[in-house]
C-alpha cells in the first residue's frame, strides 16, 4: 500500500491510490440509507471514519493473507494479487480514469508480493542460527518492509501536495460586486449566549459531498461549458466569469439529509454571476426542463430549470464571505440556488451545464431515489437551551433558527409541554433567502419540560407535525428539546 501511495504521488493522481479509489468506489456503492446514517452520525468526519474502517478491514485481510502464506506461499501471493485487482478495478472505474490510473495498484501488488516472499523466506529456520536466527531475520526483514512502506506512503502524500491549489486560491483577487448585498438590518443576530451565528464562517460551514479527496481545480485551466438544448453553446473561462457583472447575496444553503433539529445548513454571503443571464446568453430552447450540472470529480446534479429562470438569485458563485470559495466548498466555481436543497442545486467544482429534460437525463442523487423537485422544506429549530440542559427556574431565553428559503419565515410558535402555542419574536432578515432567528422568554418552573417549535412560511403554510425521513425530498416534523429546570 505504501508503494502504491508513492507511485500515485509520483503520478500526481490522488484517486489512483488504491486506498482512495476503493474508498471512493465504496462511497458510490453505499446504499442511500447507509449514506444517510453516515452523514447524520459522523457529519464532516464521515470520510475519516470511512478511511479508518478501510484501514482496519485491510489490516485484517492482510493478516489472513500472511497466515495463509505460511502454509501455502502461492496462495498468499494470490491473495495479494487479488488485493491489487480490487485496487485496479476501483481506480479504473473512477470518472475520467485511464490506463495510467491502474499503475499504482499494480506497482503496489508487485511490491507486496516481493515483500511477502522475503518475509516468508525469513521465517524459515536455517542451519547456522536455528529457529532464533529465523526469528531475528524475520524481525529485521519485517522492520525493513514496514519502514519502506511508511516512507513510501509519506513521500507519496508529500508529492501530491504539488497538486494543491490553496496557494493559487490565495492569489485570486475577486472584483467588487456590481450589485452588493442588501445591508443586514440591526438585530438580525439574536443576542442570547450559545445562539447560532446568523452568518456562518467558511470554517464552520457544513460540508456534504462524495469527494474523498478534494478536487484541485486550477482556475487557469477551468472552463464551464453550457450546451444541450440551447441555441449557442457557451464556453467560459475563469477570467470571462470574473469579467461578468457580479452580484453579492446572503443565501442559506441546506442539505436534504438534515434531520429534524439538525445542523446541516449554513448561511453565507455569496459572490457570483447570474446563472439565468448565462443561460439566456446560450439561448435555452423550448422543451428543456432540467440543468444537468457536472463537477470536476464527475458528480452530477439535476436542477429544475424553472427555478433558475424564475427571477430568484441563482448564482454561478466564485466567492464566499468575502473570499474565493474554499477548496472544500467548490473552488473555483459552484452553483447556489436559493430555495432548493443542495443536492439539486449547489454543484461544487462545477465544469459543465447541460440544458436537458428530466425524461432524458438523470443525476447521481435522483438515480438513487431522491426527488427531482426538491424545494427546501420549512424548518425550525431550538438552539438554546440545548437538549437535556439544566436551567434555573425563572426567566429563561429560548431561541433558535428557522428557514424556508425563497418563501421566507412569517411566524415561529413555541410551546411548553402540551400548553398553548405562543408567538416567538422574529429577528429582522435581509431578504427571503436566508434563515431567520427567533427568541422568546420563558417563565421556567421546576421540573422536566419539553419545549417544541414550529414555523409558518411566507405562503402561510405551517410546518407539519408528521415525521418524515430525509428520503426522498427532505425531513419533516417539529423539533423538541427536553430540559430540566431546578
Ligand atoms: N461536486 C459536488 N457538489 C456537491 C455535492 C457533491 O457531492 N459533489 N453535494 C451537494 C450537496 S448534497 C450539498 S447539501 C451541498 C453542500 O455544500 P457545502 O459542502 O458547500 O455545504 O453541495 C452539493 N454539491
Ligand atoms: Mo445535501
Amino acid at each position: 500500500m505504501g508503494s502504491a501511495e508513492l507511485v500515485a504521488g509520483a503520478l500526481g493522481r490522488a484517486e489512483s491510490s488504491p486506498l482512495l479509489a476503493v474508498g471512493a468506489g465504496f462511497i458510490d456503492l453505499t446504499p442511500v440509507w447507509l449514506k444517510d446514517v453516515a452523514i447524520r452520525r459522523f457529519g464532516d468526519d464521515d470520510k475519516t471514519v470511512l478511511l479508518v474502517g478501510l484501514g482496519v478491514g485491510i489490516t485484517v485481510a492482510a493478516l489472513g493473507v500472511g497466515l495463509l502464506a505460511r502454509r501455502r506461499p502461492r496462495w498468499g501471493l494470490a491473495g495479494i494479487a487479488a488485493f491489487g485487482l480490487v485496487g485496479v478495478v476501483a481506480a479504473m472505474t473512477r470518472p475520467g480514469a485511464d490506463l495510467v490510473d491502474a499503475v499504482p495498484a499494480v506497482a503496489g501488488a508487485g511490491a507486496g508480493m516481493a515483500a511477502l516472499t522475503r518475509l516468508t523466506r525469513a521465517t524459515r529456520p536455517d542451519r547456522a542460527g536455528g529457529t532464533d536466527g529465523g526469528r531475528r531475520r524475520l524481525l529485521v526483514t519485517g522492520a525493513g518492509v514496514l519502514g519502506a512502506a511508511v516512507a513510501g506512503g509519506v513521500v507519496g502524500r508529500l508529492l501530491l501536495r504539488r497538486e494543491d491549489v490553496s496557494a493559487i486560491r490565495a492569489g485570486v483577487r475577486l472584483p467588487a460586486p456590481s450589485s452588493p448585498a442588501t445591508q443586514v438590518p440591526a438585530g438580525t443576530q439574536v443576542r442570547v449566549p450559545g445562539m447560532t451565528a446568523f452568518r456562518t464562517s467558511n470554517r464552520d460551514f457544513y460540508r456534504v459531498d462524495t469527494a474523498l479527496t478534494l478536487p484541485q481545480v486550477d482556475p487557469r485551466d477551468w472552463t464551464l461549458r453550457i450546451h444541450g438544448i440551447v441555441d449557442r453553446p457557451v464556453e467560459l473561462t475563469f477570467e470571462d466569469l470574473l469579467a461578468r457583472p457580479l452580484v453579492e447575496r446572503d443565501i442559506t444553503l441546506a442539505c436534504v439529509s438534515n434531520q429534524v433539529g439538525g445542523d446541516l445548513a449554513g448561511n453565507a454571503r455569496w459572490l457570483g454571476t447570474s446563472l439565468a443571464a448565462l443561460l439566456r446568453r446560450a439561448g435555452v430552447r423550448a422543451g428543456a426542463d432540467q440543468i444537468l450540472s457536472r463537477s470536476a470529480d464527475g458528480m452530477t446534479l439535476s436542477t429544475p430549470l424553472a427555478a433558475v429562470l424564475d427571477g430568484r438569485d441563482a448564482l454561478l458563485a466564485v466567492g464566499m464571505n468575502g473570499e474565493p470559495l474554499p477548496v472544500a466548498h467548490g473552488f473555483p466555481a459552484r452553483l447556489v440556488v436559493p430555495g432548493l436543497y443542495g443536492y439539486v442545486s449547489a454543484t461544487k467544482w462545477v465544469v459543465d451545464l447541460k440544458v436537458t429534460r428530466f425524461a432524458t437525463d438523470r443525476a447521481y442523487w435522483t438515480r438513487r431515489g431522491y426527488a427531482e423537485q426538491a424545494p427546501v422544506k420549512t424548518f425550525s429549530r431550538i438552539d438554546v437551551p440545548k437538549p437535556l440542559a439544566r436551567v434555573r427556574a425563572g426567566r429563561v431565553a429560548v431561541a433558535g433558527t428557522a428557514w424556508a428559503q425563497h418563501r421566507g419565515i412569517d411566524a415561529v410558535e413555541w410551546q411548553v409541554d402540551d400548553g398553548p402555542w405562543r408567538q416567538a419574536r422574529l429577528a429582522p432578515v435581509p431578504g427571503l433567502d436566508t434563515w431567520r432567528q427567533w427568541v422568546a422568554e420563558w417563565d421556567a418552573t421546576p421540573g422536566s419540560h419539553t419545549l417544541r417549535v414550529r414555523a409558518t412560511d411566507g405562503t402561510g403554510a405551517t410546518q407539519p407535525a408528521d415525521r418524515a425521513p430525509p428520503l426522498p425530498d427532505g425531513a419533516t416534523g417539529w423539533h423538541s428539546v427536553v430540559v430540566t429546570v431546578t
